[in-house]
């Protein structure tokens, strides 16, 4: 199976730390050329593809991945993968709109800042009130004083997709001082064999940019 990623890419590293952590053989493939396209009009990453099968969306890939490989992060009984999915889905369509959408990417990247100084700065403010209002609730409704992972004490794709969103707010200095339990869930995926090596050219990236003023949380 090749994945067509890009390390730099929260999305990529989604399938990356998965793929890393449960042993899932991948070949790593560029999607910066020009025959992409026609693999896939998006023009995004990640891509699998798995002997042509052509899937995209970090969301389908992971659960593609771990319905492959009959991983016991994506569980089997109904009830604990609902919940599972219930995080997956709150991390892409509540919290990575607002923070990374919002807040981190305008900051970062030129392509998506905003057209007028003046709408810059409204939609990174929003973005950082929105994120806050999310982690609020990630740190005391859906981790708390009491767990390890999103959902209980096991590791679930969850973890994998949560932490990269949030992770990603390192580029623009965010240390997240306010939510506790957020930085030892952190802590916890930090400690997984491969995170450094997955995190590499992200966390150079992070360094680059230390001398810069950011808006935060
Ligand atoms: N909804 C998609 C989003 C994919 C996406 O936005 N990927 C970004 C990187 S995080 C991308 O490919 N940007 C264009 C580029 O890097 O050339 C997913 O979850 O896979």
């Amino acid at each position: 199976m090749k994945l067509y990623y890009h390390p730099a890419s929260t999305t990529s590293r989604i399938i990356m730390m998965f793929a890393a952590e449960e042993g899932i053989a991948l070949d790593y493939g560029e999607h910066l050329k020009p025959e992409y396209k026609a693999l896939n009009p998006n023009c995004l990453v990640p891509m699998l593809d798995d002997n042509g099968f052509r899937l995209g969306e970090s969301s389908a890939i992971i659960r593609y991945l771990a319905g492959k490989s009959g991983s016991a992060a994506y569980p089997r009984d109904l009830k604990e993968r609902a919940r599972v999915d219930e995080a997956i889905e709150w991390f892409y369509s509540n919290y990575y709109k607002d923070h990374g959408y919002g807040l981190v990417y305008p900051q970062v990247f030129a392509h998506h800042k905003r057209p007028t100084e003046e709408a810059h700065a409204g939609s990174v403010a929003w973005g950082k009130q929105k994120a806050q209002h999310w982690l609020g609730i990630l740190d005391k409704d859906m981790i708390g004083p009491g767990r390890t992972f999103l959902c209980g004490d096991k590791i679930t794709l969850a973890d994998y997709v949560g932490a990269e969103m949030v992770t990603l707010g390192e580029l623009v200095q965010c240390t997240y001082q306010d939510y506790p339990n957020v930085r030892r869930w952190i802590s916890h995926m930090k400690a997984l064999k491969h995170w450094a090596k997955v995190h590499e050219v992200a966390d150079g990236f992070t360094a680059s940019l230390k001398d810069k003023k950011f808006v935060s949380i």
